[in-house]
């Protein structure tokens, strides 16, 4: 970390202005050497200057440079950023000087790398810089901003604190056993103190879920055989004429994508080829295509039509969706109704048609119950998300499970403090109080150079 680091900032393309970013112990002094205006190195802290980029005598561009000095920065180093005009040619041409001038090309996300490795954010506060800017939705960036500054960060600590406490009273048990007046760990008060712990890590847990469906949307296939009107349901939903839609069935042969929201939350909508079973080598691969989406979609939009009695095709999509995330969309409800409604299950049912509205409100509405959206509009947006965070947490979890089992054995003092001591150091991992290389060049590999 002792060589100075540059890079664009802002994205590459034309536009009013352009940042460039530096950081690191060279960082005032490289600038210095391609700047005209005033010496650098001899300004206060967190001040502004008007001067010119050269190159030599050439003047390459008018700019306004900030000089910040460790350590009230963004990678606690000293930092210096340059806002020059726009556009590629400027922008490219200020960064070669300075790579020239003694600086390296920045790896993705290595700013941020260095404000976690000189303790200036922890590691969930690190993972809440790129879920802030890969941000799509409002309640995306309320959690991502929720998460920098800290809130998840300060629960983990909490439990550390708890579970240190539990530690350390166990060790005043297991070296001092001859003093009666120290706190004696009963074995009723160490199961309080874990049920305890075990409610924390379950609740984060089963929250975690929210924060997965926040920062990812509802994955929605929508399924059924060929002309129940899929495509029409997708295009009307997306107020938008994106998938072809003809009466010849077998229409859409390959997955047709878009994203709406509703009550803020993201709907990935997948409009898919009608199953029946065909000949056709194209058609076929995407009824597969389609299959594969039943299994996968974390909700399933199941089209019959209103029209026509069920037939074998839709009885087995019927059985095949059955335990499920799904709601049936009787479609076509402005013709005459010749489906068996008496054979269906008895809930999720919806009746549209996608040539009016109130159907499709209506469809809204049970995705908004099944999901229970409304929580959303009153919500902390506290909450842990992504893969790492929760199997860390789940990983905690389960050795809490096993040292409850344990404590009902009569497992020894010993052991258990070991267990405890794992989970401490399990949420220690977590927020990156230790990590190893390997997990942070993968987690700063996501981010965009310049952050
Ligand atoms: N009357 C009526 N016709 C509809 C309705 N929705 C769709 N259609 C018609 O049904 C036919 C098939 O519609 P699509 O949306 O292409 O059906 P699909 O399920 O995507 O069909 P495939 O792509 O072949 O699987 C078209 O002629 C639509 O205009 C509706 O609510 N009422
Ligand atoms: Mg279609």
């Amino acid at each position: 970390m002792s060589d100075t680091i540059a890079s664009i900032a802002t994205s590459l393309g034309v536009g009013a202005i352009s940042i460039i970013r530096v950081s690191g112990v060279e960082a005032i002094k490289i600038v210095n050497k391609i700047f005209k205006g005033c010496n650098l190195e001899k300004v206060n802290s967190h001040t502004v200057h008007y001067g010119h980029i050269i190159d030599n005598t050439e003047v390459i561009d008018e700019v306004l440079v900030t000089i910040m000095k460790s350590p009230k920065t963004y990678t606690k180093e000293d930092v210096v950023e340059i806002n020059c005009h726009g556009g590629i040619i400027t922008t490219n041409k200020v960064l070669e000087l300075l790579l020239l001038n003694g600086c390296r090309q920045a790896e993705p996300g290595e700013f941020t790398k260095r404000a976690f490795l000189n303790g200036r954010i922890d590691l969930l506060e690190a993972e809440a810089v790129m879920d802030l800017i890969n941000s799509e939705t409002d309640k995306e960036r309320k959690m991502a901003i929720n998460g920098l500054e800290g809130h998840k960060s300060l629960l983990i600590k909490k439990l550390r604190d708890d579970l240190i406490n539990i530690i350390s009273n166990i060790e005043v048990n297991i070296d001092y056993p001859e003093y009666e007046d120290i706190y004696e760990v009963t074995i009723e008060d160490l199961k309080l103190k874990l049920a305890k712990i075990k409610k924390n890590l379950q609740k984060i847990i089963q929250e975690a879920n929210d924060g997965n469906l926040i920062k990812d949307g509802i994955k929605t296939a929508i399924i059924g055989r060929p002309n129940v009107g899929k495509s029409s349901l997708l295009n009307r939903l997306l107020e938008e004429n994106k998938a072809i839609v003809t009466n010849i069935p077998g229409t859409t042969r390959d997955v047709v994508e878009g994203n709406i929201l509703i009550l803020g939350i993201k709907l990935n909508l997948i409009d898919t080829a009608g199953i029946r079973d065909t000949s056709d080598e194209v058609e076929k691969i995407g009824v597969t295509k389609s299959l594969k989406l039943l299994e996968e979609a974390s909700l399933i939009l199941l089209l019959l039509n209103n029209n026509e009695p069920l037939n074998e095709k839709d009885k087995e999509l019927l059985l095949k969706t059955k335990d499920k995330n799904v709601i049936i969309v009787i479609n076509k409800n402005d013709l005459e109704t010749k489906i068996d409604l008496n054979s269906l299950p008895s809930k999720n049912i919806v009746s549209i048609n996608t040539i009016d509205e109130s159907g499709i409100n209506n469809l809204k509405e049970a995705i908004k119950k099944m999901y229970n959206l409304e929580k959303f509009d009153n919500s902390n947006f506290n909450y842990f998300s992504g893969t790492r965070q929760i199997a860390k947490l789940k990983e905690c979890l389960n050795i809490v499970l096993d040292i409850e089992t344990g404590l009902k054995n009569n497992i020894s003092l010993d052991i258990l403090e070991l267990d405890l001591r794992n989970i401490w150091t399990i949420l220690g991992v977590l927020i990156g109080d230790a990590y190893d290389e390997e997990l942070l060049d993968e987690l700063f590999s996501k981010f965009c150079v310049g952050k």
